[in-house]
């Protein structure tokens, strides 16, 4: 059962509904193997359309319906689809552009071969999804996820997690990535559970449906967490409930049996006031677009605040160190992963994965410890070119590339600095070619706009013509030069670091 905006479809209508479209999609050209780009806010739309492209051993390409235009065409150059999902047309050349109104008003019959099952469709080994990812280049890369990895991943969370037939979800999360679309959307339909779908997160609706549809599981970002923390402290925040008192668990959110945490680290504090406002140990989880789910707190058992737990089952995990030998327990390594979820290749990108394995192991770039009972600490990540914000991941390296593309900027660094809705917040230095003559100061933090005027350019501007919004930094530091350390490196700890940046 789907629930959306004031809608609801059953399995069979689901199921009708997945199968008129993967009609659809066979009439516009889409065939085993071949990719098609999904590009919808959150809606049932968007989960048809990705399962009628399961069905017909397609690719699904599911890509942010606000990112940039030349975000968009680098996707489509390097994934080459044969059909775009879109909220509205657009001219693409011999490309299908099937609209949403195309979408509902679509009511053609359906080849009777195609009237296969998730399960029962494509082989398990082949392509699913085609997830574009940031990572420490400029680029991101596409990460090829088949139906095996999706399966594997699916079963060893239903165990894990207790998840029953009897499950309702809310679905909250951008359908866009993993966590959204693959433990949440898929996680569901695997155990036949139900979802209310929300088109994007919202505080008050979120605690609104949690209690009016009597959920029994939520899937969230640290920073919706700590919303709902900040909404459940503040009085006349419009709830229908009384503010919740700190020290009372709130009842009202009784018919949540799991609350789930991932994607970026879940601060201890949030989970212990959590736990006191609401009554409810939220679970964290650590995984990846590469690996799926890697560890998790038990279901049963002690959730510990601050670690990501223990490897879910089917899943190998080990920390290495620098010489590639596996750490004690207490030491510090990078999490290597290893089990039939993991990924096999970046989208035609052979050097990219040939560096990211070692003897078949996939090498996360995280770095963690095991404390004595064996559970798992993050403490951060090898490379400090990737960031972490409202639970995107981002590459500083690709915000600066935009950055550098102007002509009244010499030099830039961009870092991630801890944030508490955030988690981390975008912050760039920048050097302009230039030396701007009034001032004396060294590192100075200034706002969009006051930077605009120093470097007389559209900065914003150009950035929304190349970025998607959540990648633009929120703070700027005009500088007259970048440290160096002695490999004549920017050292980006140093930046991170300085006095001006930390609040
Ligand atoms: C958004 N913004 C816009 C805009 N839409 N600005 C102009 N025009 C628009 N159309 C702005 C917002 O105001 C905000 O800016 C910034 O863009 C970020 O947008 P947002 O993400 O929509 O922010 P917000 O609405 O505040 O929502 C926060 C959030 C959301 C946490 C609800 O970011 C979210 O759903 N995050 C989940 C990410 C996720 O699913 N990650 C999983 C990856 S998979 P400003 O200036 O206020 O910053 C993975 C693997 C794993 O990691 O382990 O799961
Ligand atoms: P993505 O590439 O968007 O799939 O993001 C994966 C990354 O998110 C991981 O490599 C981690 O850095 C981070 N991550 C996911 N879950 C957690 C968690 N529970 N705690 C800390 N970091 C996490």
């Amino acid at each position: 059962m789907l629930h959306f905006e004031g809608e609801t479809w059953t399995q069979g209508a689901f199921l009708r509904e997945v199968q008129r479209l993967s009609g659809c999609f066979s009439r516009l050209g889409v065939t085993a193997g071949s990719r098609v780009v999904l590009m919808l806010e959150n809606s049932p739309e968007l989960l048809f359309s990705a399962f009628a492209s399961h069905q017909l051993g397609s690719i699904a390409v599911p890509i942010n319906p606000r990112c940039s235009v030349a975000e968009m065409d680098y996707v489509i150059n390097d994934v080459e689809p044969s059909l775009i999902v879109s909220e509205g047309p657009m001219a693409l050349g011999r490309i299908a552009n099937l609209t949403r109104d195309g979408f509902r008003s679509d009511r053609g019959d359906l080849p009777s071969e195609q009237d296969r099952r998730f399960t029962g469709g494509p082989a398990a080994g082949d392509a699913a999804f085609l997830f574009y990812t940031s990572g420490t280049t400029s680029h991101p890369k596409g990460v090829l996820l088949s139906h095996r990895n999706i399966l594997a991943c699916l079963e060893s969370l239903r165990q894990a997690w207790h998840w029953q037939e009897n499950d309702r979800l809310l679905l909250v999360l951008p359908l866009f990535h993993v966590h959204g679309l693959i433990v949440a959307a898929h996680g569901s339909v695997w155990n036949g559970s139900e979802i209310v779908l929300h088109r994007k997160f919202d505080v008050e609706e979120t605690l609104r449906d949690l209690q009016q549809y009597g959920c029994t599981l939520f899937m969230g970002v640290p920073t919706m967490y700590q919303r709902l923390l900040e909404a459940g402290a503040t009085a006349g925040s419009g709830l229908r409930h009384q503010p919740f008192a700190a020290e009372q668990p709130h009842a009202s959110l009784d018919s949540i049996r799991l609350f789930v945490s991932g994607s970026a680290p879940l601060p201890a504090s949030t989970h212990g006031t959590f736990k006191r406002m609401f009554g409810h140990a939220i679970l964290e989880r650590y995984g990846m677009t590469e690996t799926l789910m890697v560890l998790s707190n038990p279901y049963d058992g002690p959730r510990k605040a601050g670690s990501v737990g223990v490897p879910l089952p089917g899943v190998e995990v080990c920390l290495v160190d620098d010489s590639r030998q596996q750490v004690e327990k207490g030491d510090i390594g990078e999490i290597w992963v290893r089990g039939k979820a993991v990924f096999h290749q970046y989208w035609k990108n052979p050097n990219a994965t040939r560096a990211s394995f070692d003897q078949g192991w996939f090498k996360t770039g995280d770095v963690a410890y095991q404390d004595e009972e064996g559970h798992f600490f993050i403490v951060g990540r090898k490379s400090v070119d990737i960031i972490k914000c409202y639970g995107f991941k981002i590459s500083a390296r690709e915000i600066e590339d935009v950055l550098l593309e102007l002509p009244s900027v010499a030099e830039v660094a961009v870092v991630g600095v801890p944030h508490t809705d955030k988690g981390e917040e975008i912050v760039a230095f920048v050097m302009p070619q230039q030396r701007v003559r009034d001032r004396t100061e060294t590192c100075v933090e200034m706002g969009a706009a006051q930077l605009e005027s120093v470097l007389r350019e559209d900065v914003i501007g150009f950035l929304h013509t190349r970025l998607a919004h959540y990648k633009h930094p929120s703070r700027y530091f005009l500088v007259d030069a970048l440290p160096r350390n002695t490999m004549g490196k920017v050292s980006k700890i140093d930046l991170k670091k300085r006095k001006e940046v930390v609040r």
